[in-house]
């Protein structure tokens, strides 16, 4: 499917959503949730890799401008996020909720480690809205700092957007062999990535022959750790593109077709597009019209009840619609079950994972920084007074646990998002076989054919849609200030070091009771939020059903022309509905 079939399919699909909208027996169906996923479901692409590899080149080529800043020294520090929008639009988002927006030329004073040295403007990501093809659709192209360099802060934030990452471009580079450094990051990265792409850049400084050379030695010492994947090229390696992020950007800007193709991104980018269509865009596509003909399916049952309700003997109707009743009692009584069910399952995430993984960070966290904060103490205490070295450990012991923490919710959040996803997962697919169970009952009762439409709902493919991220700043300022009254005026060097160790554990102490507190919360959010959407299913099917009979009891009563005239809008309805069902599994077949 190529990029412009996809937009095609999608806005035949929107079309039909309108079209739904506007019939009367399609009610409580989730369009409008459905038409606002299919706009704005995201697909992470994090560009990663050793420091200085060109990751912040290759974004700007692929983009065809140049939007962020590179140089020859380490120098992303901070994330940035590009995402579609109709014109270049920067805005920085700081650890403390604040966001502010920039003008281009200001952004090296946010992103790099010159002009925002260890981050001491606590930004906590840049979002860029640039329009280029390649960020249509919800995808995400995030750059991220290297790992590797002197920096230690700027691995940790590169770490930080794994976990966010559905695919990964993977930068190598010719005038770098692959070492073992980066052999380990990869090995990390496989770990969150369902996909991973490799880019040998600054493939300009070779010729063939040598570039040949560089790309067997690579290969070989990627199919150590990827494997032989199945998935990959024929040979079973791992498929390197050489590309010159360099020569494309010059192509690009200089509008010089030759250059850009021997920069050799254009390969790339196009089975990147393909990719990114089979990936993101069929499944998207075809879990909306699944989702959009199991509506319809519905509604044509409900007509025909109507119809049924209009036609049949009294009497044999009223008696079904008690069985019908007594039935729906039963279903409702079963909501308890679920109720406490769903409550046991998330309680038991927090204590199998939240609690054990808490613990055993906030263990490790503890012992890492008391040693570090004993040598960083055994610098410092030489070269200054005693109110400097106060002051400056406790930056010290501040940023780390406030970075650690960072790293470490983020991660977390992954774990826990995904457990509570299989959950949802099983929960879902009971409540699909109550609501088909209550369809298929109706549909017995009331002698009418219904075809249940087996097909994995919309909240199922991704139930992650329950959880509830959202990455809070950790705040560690309130610890900080009760440390300074804690502390005299005139003291020793080495009680400060005894008072920072205290100070320390109390801070990770306090944090790690956050950091549980608002986990537990968010998974009760998230809890209650599904439950709600599930029963609503549940309910809205049964309404539908008494609806339906109500409608045609009601009609009848007011006489046979009123009854005429509702059995035609009945049989019109049908027909569009009959139409745009026709049309949803073109989508299907075309996606
Ligand atoms: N010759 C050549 N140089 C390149 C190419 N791509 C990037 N460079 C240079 O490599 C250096 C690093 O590029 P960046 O894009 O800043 O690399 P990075 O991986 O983002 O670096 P960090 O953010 O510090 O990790 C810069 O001096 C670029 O001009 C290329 O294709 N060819
Ligand atoms: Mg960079």
């Amino acid at each position: 499917m190529a990029i412009s079939e996809y937009s095609q399919l999608k806005s035949e699909l929107l079309c039909c959503i309108d079209e739904m909208l506007g019939i009367e027996s399609i009610r409580g169906c989730p369009c409008e949730e459905l038409r606002e996923k299919i706009g704005t479901d995201l697909f992470n692409l994090v560009v990663v890799g050793q420091f200085k590899r060109g990751k912040t080149s290759v974004i700007n080529a692929l983009l065809g401008a140049e939007i962020l800043p590179v140089a020859v020294v380490p120098l992303t520090s901070i994330a940035t996020i590009m995402t579609y929008g109709e014109a270049l639009r920067l805005k920085v988002c700081f650890n403390d909720g604040r966001v502010a927006e920039i003008r281009p030329e200001s952004l090296p004073e946010y992103v790099t480690e010159k002009g925002n040295p260890k981050n001491i403007k606590d930004v906590s990501e840049v979002i860029v809205t640039y329009p280029s093809p390649y960020l249509k659709n919800g995808v995400r192209l995030i750059d991220t700092p290297g790992v590797g360099s002197i920096y230690q802060h700027n691995t940790d934030v590169a770490y930080r957007y794994l976990p966010k990452s559905d695919a990964a471009l993977f930068l190598l580079s010719v005038d770098q062999p692959m070492g073992k450094a980066e052999l380990d990051f990869l090995h990390d990265v496989k770990e969150y990535s369902n996909k991973i792409f490799f880019l040998l850049n600054k493939a300009d400084y070779l010729n063939e022959k040598d570039l040949a050379e560089s790309i067997d030695f690579t290969t070989n010492g990627l199919r150590e750790i990827m494997g032989s994947p199945g998935d990959q090229s024929p040979d079973q390696s791992p498929r390197i593109f050489p590309v010159s992020a360099r020569l494309a950007l010059e192509g690009k800007t200089g509008n010089s077709p030759e250059t850009l193709k021997k920069s050799r991104l254009p390969e790339f980018a196009s089975m990147l597009n393909s990719f990114l269509m089979e990936e993101k865009g069929k499944v998207i596509l075809t879990v909306a019209a699944n989702n959009l003909l199991k509506i319809i399916s519905q509604a044509r049952f409900e007509l025909e009840l109507e119809m049924k309700s209009l036609t049949s003997p009294l009497e044999e109707l009223q008696k079904k619609i008690k069985t019908f009743e007594a039935r729906k009692q039963e279903v409702m009584a079963g909501k308890q079950d679920f109720d406490i069910l769903l409550d046991g399952e998330t309680k038991r995430i927090i204590k199998t994972i939240l609690d054990g993984d808490l613990e055993k960070f906030r263990k490790d966290l503890i012992a890492n920084e008391l040693a570090h904060l004993e040598r960083e103490f055994a610098k410092m205490v030489k070269k200054m007074s005693s109110k400097d070295l106060k002051n400056e450990l406790e930056q010290l012991v501040i940023s780390h646990v406030k970075q650690a923490f960072n790293v470490w919710r983020a991660i977390e959040d992954e774990r826990l998002s995904k457990a509570f996803e299989t959950i949802c997962r099983r929960f879902i697919v009971k409540i699909d076989e109550t609501v088909d169970g209550l369809l298929k009952f109706s549909s017995d009762l009331f002698e009418i054919p219904f075809d249940a439409v087996r097909m994995e709902a919309f909240w199922s493919a991704r139930s992650e849609f329950y959880y509830k991220f959202k990455d809070q700043p950790v705040g560690l300022e309130m610890v900080a200030s009760s440390l300074t009254l804690a502390l005299p005026k005139f003291i020793g060097d080495k009680l400060i070091l005894r008072k920072m160790k205290e100070y320390l554990s109390q801070v990770i102490d306090i944090q790690s009771g956050r950091a549980h507190h608002d986990f537990s919360e968010r998974l009760d959010k998230s809890k209650l939020d599904f439950r709600w959407e599930m029963l609503r299913r549940i309910e809205a099917t049964m309404e539908g059903i008494s609806t339906a009979i109500q409608t045609g009891m009601s009609r009848r009563s007011k006489g046979e022309e009123e009854v005429g005239r509702r059995k035609e809008a009945i049989s019109l309805i049908s027909g569009k509905l009959e139409n745009i069902n026709r049309r949803l599994l073109d989508i299907k077949a075309g996606a």
